[in-house]
């Protein structure tokens, strides 16, 4: 079994019930949610002319290879509504691969581990609930040290629940 994380998000309708949905749609598709953080508020990274985003980091196991899983993931997202997007503008579901294993993957469409995981608060926090002592197999540091160096100011608030989860 591989064990993967991904960030899912979203900053248009009911944020919260998209989450659930997407989770839902995960498990089936893909294979068992295993740990999921608490969701976040997080403030629009990129364009900051538009709504927040609720975020949340989940650990999945799946026997699906990354290539597989990230269309599977694709076919979701599209599913869920998501069509031609701005870059880094709003969205109903984003559904990110963060980690596949220690693997490291440079493929057109498929790029892991995230290359932006070091440069964005409102991954490294979640992340870092579920993943503090994951080391990032690139750099060579562990999540908890990333989020330590981590210069983005934005703002990434802690929900109280973890909602449906
Ligand atoms: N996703 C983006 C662009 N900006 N900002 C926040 N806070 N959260 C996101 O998930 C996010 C974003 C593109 O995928
Ligand atoms: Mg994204
Ligand atoms: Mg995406």
């Amino acid at each position: 079994m591989n064990i993967c994380y991904l960030l899912i998000g979203g900053n248009e309708g009911d944020r919260e019930r998209r989450l659930t949905e997407a989770r839902t749609r995960i498990s089936t598709g893909a294979g068992a949610i295993r740990k999921t953080s608490f969701l976040y508020e997080t403030a629009p990274w990129g364009n900051p002319d538009q709504s927040w985003f609720l975020n949340q980091a989940l650990q999945l196991g799946t026997e699906h290879d990354a290539r597989t899983l990230m269309s599977v993931l694709l076919g979701i997202e599209k599913s869920m509504g998501r069509t031609r997007l701005e870059k880094n503008g709003p969205r109903p579901i984003d559904i990110d691969i963060l980690f596949f294993n220690d693997a490291v993957l440079r493929e057109p469409g498929l790029i892991v581990p995230h290359p932006e995981i070091p440069n964005r608060r409102f991954v490294l926090e979640p992340l870092d609930e579920i993943a503090p002592s994951y080391i990032h197999p690139v750099l060579g540091l562990s999540v908890h040290q990333l989020l330590g160096a981590c210069t983005d100011p934005l703002e990434v608030k802690r929900l109280d629940s973890k909602s449906h989860a």
